[in-house]
């Protein structure tokens, strides 16, 4: 399967063309677990490297073409949805946007590297969440394509590492669902030959669609709507009511203020209910965001991959289900809540 122009035997013209088509690789992860370091290590690219609080690849990039076993390589650096500088929904939006206008080139991945520091000692909540949204990207088809990769070994007694990998191999909400549906696991000790590792059986494999690619460009699904837009919506959502209960707590507690004559406390409480108040805009720009994202596929760019003779197989249309409530939906639940939270306002 992986050698397919030469199992087909196409003439040597053909095989040479292949080989001069490069090799894309994407590299994924949360921020600090030195994706960009990874990357110059084997392109000699000279991205540029966090001081590890702040994160700095806030855009989708990909490094110049270099060579590698004789083959022409381009690595893509992302930024991980937990960036200091931008919304979960905006990385969505780059990630998106980069790999819909790839697809429509007719240009897939050939595979996917999942970096994770292996000094994480907690299954924390940023590594889990990262990890989903992943998942939610990548769809299950492509995970043959993919390499989760763990770094940062020179942090941790090697030991105590090894327990820590074999642990992170049978999580179920980690990486033991990836492993059982052909993803491979590898440890990147930070030398150019533990990332040649990684990728030498890439250079060799066919190219795949993400999920989110199929979803957008052939299914001509919005961003809002992929599985990965789905994903982020929900998170989003939690986020929200929980912001809104808090609201509705300090509310009460400013009730009581009022009662008791307490202007100390109300000021305090109105300092409490502006910051929750500016969480929730900040939630609900990111929800309207991810709703109105045009991030768009084009019907064109599908028919010429059919007519280019890609199989069905790697284009069927699918169903992943669609999300549980639409937006307006939870939108008017939460203008529900709103119109009670004004309402106790104006009374006290
Ligand atoms: N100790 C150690 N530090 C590393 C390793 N790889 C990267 N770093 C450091 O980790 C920090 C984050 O790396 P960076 O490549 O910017 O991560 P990114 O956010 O995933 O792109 C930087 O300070 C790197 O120098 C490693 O294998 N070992
Ligand atoms: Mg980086």
């Amino acid at each position: 399967m992986s050698k397919r122009s030469s199992a087909k035997g196409e003439p040597r013209a053909a095989n040479k063309r292949v080989n001069e088509k490069e090799v894309l690789i994407a590299v994924m992860g949360a921020t600090g677990t030195g994706k960009s370091t990874f990357i110059n290590h084997l392109s000699g690219a000279k991205l540029q490297v966090s001081d590890g609080i702040e994160s700095c690849t806030s855009d989708v990039q990909a490094t110049p073409p270099f060579q590698m076993f004789g083959m022409t390589v381009k690595l893509i650096d992302t930024p991980g949805f937990d960036d200091t500088t931008q919304s979960d929904a905006e990385i969505l939006e780059r990630i998106a946007t980069y790999l819909t206008e790839t697809y429509k080139e007719d240009v897939k991945l050939n595979g996917i590297i999942y970096l994770y520091r292996i000094s994480d000692m907690r299954l924390g909540g940023i590594a889990r969440r990262n990890f989903g949204m992943f998942r939610k990207l990548c769809g299950d088809d492509a995970l043959s394509n993919v390499a989760v990769v763990t770094t940062m070994w020179d942090t941790v007694e090697e030991s105590m590492a090894t327990r820590r990998e074999e642990q992170l191999k049978t999580n179920a909400q980690l990486f033991a669902p990836v492993l059982a549906q052909g993803a491979k696991m590898y440890r990147h000790y930070g030398r150019v030959e533990t990332a040649q590792a990684v990728l030498r059986p890439m250079t060799d494999m066919a190219p795949r669609a993400f999920l989110i690619q199929e979803e957008i460009v052939d299914e001509g699904k919005k961003l809002g709507e992929t599985a990965a837009g789905t994903e982020l919506d929900s998170k989003l959502e939690a986020a929200l009511k929980q912001q809104v209960q808090q609201l509705q707590r300090a509310q009460e507690d400013m009730q009581r203020a009022f009662e008791e004559r307490d202007t100390a406390m109300q000021k305090e409480l109105a300092s409490v209910r502006t910051d929750i108040q500016e969480n929730i805009t900040r939630i609900e720009g990111q929800r309207d965001r991810l709703a109105s994202s045009n991030v768009l596929g084009d019907l064109q760019a599908t028919l010429r991959r059919v007519e280019n003779g890609i199989s069905a197989e790697q284009t069927r249309p699918r169903d992943y289900g669609r999300p549980a409530g639409t937006f307006s939906d939870i939108g008017s639940a939460v203008g529900g809540f709103w119109d009670k939270v004004l309402r106790t306002e104006r009374k006290g």
